[in-house]
């Protein structure tokens, strides 16, 4: 029993923020981990995320069993492809692309994972996924062949996340893309947060510890840090 998304919904009820830091294993070697394992100990990290929009070299397995040496974190797969799903792992946000209309990241992927999933141990927690315009054309864009939504349309924003909400998903994930020039506005998360039940994932161009305060204080519940810990393992801690 693994209860990663009890403890998420613990926290939220206590009003304790969540902050996830994501891995591109496309861009993390096996023997960056040891030395990566350390700064995450040291940083108010939470939880550990690891996928992508494009993973070229299908290492995860490796790179989870090596993290897990060091860091006792939850680990869970952040996937832009089946072929990312790893049972090293302790769970998957099963992210269904909300905002967009192309069926193969609404359904078809998923019904592709399903051998997979049903073979393996994670927890699998699903999860309405919402990309917003970060002011640049991001991976998650390209790949998924979908538009985002205007960064000034809340209203559609939170009416994307409710319904996800209405649907069943167990979070909502407000997604700027990896690198954005923008993050999602801090209007948009206060709006939303407000106005769904479940617990609130805000990530994409956040790179400063400023913002991640800014962000949790409109509402979001686990903020999520990808290239700003990329670019510089000390961001936490100088
Ligand atoms: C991407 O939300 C995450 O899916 C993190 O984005 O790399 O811009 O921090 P950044």
């Amino acid at each position: 029993m693994k209860n990663i998304y009890q403890n998420i919904l613990a926290a939220k009820q206590a009003n304790k923020k969540l902050l996830a830091i994501l891995i591109d294993p496309d861009k993390t070697k096996v023997g960056e981990i040891e030395n990566l394992s350390q700064k995450i100990n040291e940083s108010p990290a939470t939880h550990i995320f690891i996928g992508g929009s494009i993973v070229e070299q299908i290492c995860i397995d490796s790179l989870i069993i090596e993290i897990k040496k060091y860091c006792h974190l939850p680990i869970l797969i952040f996937p832009g492809h089946p072929s990312q799903i790893s049972n090293e792992a302790d769970g998957i946000l099963f992210l269904s692309l909300l905002s967009g209309r192309n069926p193969d990241y609404l359904i078809e992927l998923h019904i592709n994972s399903v051998d997979i999933l049903t073979n393996s141990t994670l927890e699998i927690i699903s999860t309405g996924y919402i990309l917003i315009d970060g002011g640049n054309e991001t991976a998650v864009q390209r790949v998924s062949q979908t538009l985002p939504i205007e960064n000034t349309n809340i209203e559609l924003v939170y009416k994307t996340a409710k319904a996800g909400e209405y649907l069943g998903k167990k979070l909502i994930y407000l997604e700027a893309g990896s690198g954005a020039n923008h993050h999602v506005s801090i209007e948009m998360v206060s709006f939303v947060s407000k106005n769904i039940s479940v617990p609130l994932i805000v990530g994409g161009g956040i790179r400063n510890l400023t913002k991640i305060e800014e962000i949790f204080k409109a509402g979001a519940d686990l903020v999520v840090i990808g290239t700003a810990f990329e670019n510089d393992s000390n961001f936490f801690t100088t």
